[in-house]
Formats: C-alpha cells, structure tokens, sequence
C-alpha cells in the first residue's frame, strides 16, 4: 500500500480574503427581497424574534441618513421619492457599519440587492454571499392595496411612486432574484397569504436556525 501524500498547501488569494468573515467573525447573511409591500419589514421582525438574527433594512438605513442631516441626505431623498436605487457605494457603506457596530453574527439583509450591480458590488466589497435568498412573492394588486393602506408618512408611498418602484421591482430586481434561483439559493414564499400564514412557511426555512431547542419528555 502507497503513503497517501498531501499536496502541498498553496493559499490562493481568495482564501486570503476568507469569504463571510467582517473583521475576526464569521457572519451569516440571508437577503431579504419582493416587491414594495410584499411584507419584507413585517415579517423580518417576527425572524429576529424567533431566530435571533439582526434585521437590517437597507430602506430604513437610507431613511435614517436622510434624517441624520448627511451630505447624501438630499440625494437619497430625491432617489426615494422618484422609486430610484441609490448607488452601491452608499448603501453598502451602511449596511457594512451596521454589521461590524453589531455583535450578532446573523444578519436580514432587507430589500437590498436592489440591482444587478448593487450583487456584484456587495460580494466584490464585503466577499459575503447570502446563505440563502428568502424571496416574498405577491402580485402588484395586494402590494399596492398594502402600501396605500400603511399611513406611516413615507414621502414613497403615493399611487406615483408606488408605480415607479413596481417598474423598478419588475426590470431591476427580479433578474437578482434571478440570478440567485440560478444557483439553487432561493427559497421562494406566497407573500399573499395572511401574516400568520406566512410567518408559518417562513417558520418552516429557519428552522435549522432556532434559538431554542425545545425537547419534550414523555411522561
Ligand atoms: N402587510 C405586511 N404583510 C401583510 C400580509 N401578509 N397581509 C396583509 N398586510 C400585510 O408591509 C407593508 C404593509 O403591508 C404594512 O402596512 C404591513 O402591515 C402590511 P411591509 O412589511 O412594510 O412591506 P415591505 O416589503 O417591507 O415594504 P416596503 O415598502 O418597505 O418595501 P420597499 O422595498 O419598497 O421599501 P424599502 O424601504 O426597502 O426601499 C424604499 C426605497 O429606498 C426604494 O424604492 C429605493 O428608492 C431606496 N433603496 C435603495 O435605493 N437601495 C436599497 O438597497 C434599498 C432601498
Ligand atoms: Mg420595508
């Protein structure tokens, strides 16, 4: 019998750059995407309450920029109100001081990417790749039906915009959602349903991710 040898170890420079590493932890991101008002924000709380994970939502970070008087604020604003996606560099930019600030090592990465270019350019960045997409599918009707309804005062929801950003939805991001199903990564929701119900089938994918282990002892 021969000696099986090893070959000898080369450290390519990808492996120096070890992929989901920010700083010394090793993360977990799962991205969160579907149209305006498929129900991102309302079900990524019931995630981060079940499973332990940090909700970040690119929107809500942008909206906080605008609010904290930021020399981007008047440019994100303007790209909001016309349903445009801000460019990469600047939502990256949050995204990735929101995960290094947080202790938690498991992330909702909430409506971001946006666009074929915000993908490539957050990978190239940060050399993240999502365990997975959790995609929310619901029609254009019920969306809107929801986003009219929701009164909380975003300057973007209005019947205008509403329309603008399904356009955006349907030509920019969808080919990212796409481009993940092309890699087995999407696990795909009906968004249509009642929250219960669809917090149930969101249930169902975390799973392996539970908090708790609750183990019942028969008596
Ligand atoms: N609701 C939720 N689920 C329901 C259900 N199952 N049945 C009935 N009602 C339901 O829900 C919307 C409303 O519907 C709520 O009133 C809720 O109670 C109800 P929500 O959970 O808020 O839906 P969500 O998908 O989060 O909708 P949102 O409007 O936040 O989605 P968008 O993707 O449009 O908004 P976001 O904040 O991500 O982005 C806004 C803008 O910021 C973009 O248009 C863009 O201009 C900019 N942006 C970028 O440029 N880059 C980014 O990376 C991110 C944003
Ligand atoms: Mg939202």
């Amino acid at each position: 019998m021969g000696t099986v040898v090893d070959a000898p170890a080369v450290v390519t420079e990808k492996e120096v750059v070890a992929e989901n590493m920010l700083g010394d932890k090793k993360v977990t991101v799962v991205f969160v995407l579907g149209g305006p008002g498929s129900g991102k924000g309302t079900q990524c709380s019931n995630i981060v309450e079940h499973f332990g994970f940090t909700h970040l939502s690119a929107g809500d970070l942008l909206r906080a920029e605008i609010k904290s008087g930021s020399e981007n604020g008047t440019m994100i604003e303007n790209m909001i109100k016309e349903g445009k996606i801000v460019p990469s560099e600047v939502t990256i930019k949050l995204l990735q001081q929101a995960m290094i600030k947080n202790e938690n090592d498991k992330f909702l990465i909430d409506g971001f990417p946006r666009n074929e270019e915000n993908r490539a350019a957050f990978e190239n960045v940060t050399k993240i790749s999502p365990a997975f997409v959790l995609f929310f599918n619901c029609s254009e009707e019920e969306m809107e039906r929801r986003l009219l309804g929701r009164n909380e005062g975003r300057v973007d929801d209005n019947i205008e915009t509403i329309r603008k950003r399904f356009k955006v939805f349907v030509e920019s991001s969808l080919p990212v959602i796409e481009y993940y199903d092309a890699k087995d990564k999407v696990k795909k929701i009906d968004a249509a349903k009642p929250i219960p119900e669809v917090f149930e089938d969101v249930k169902a994918i975390f799973a392996p991710y539970a908090k708790y282990v609750i183990i019942y002892q028969a008596t």
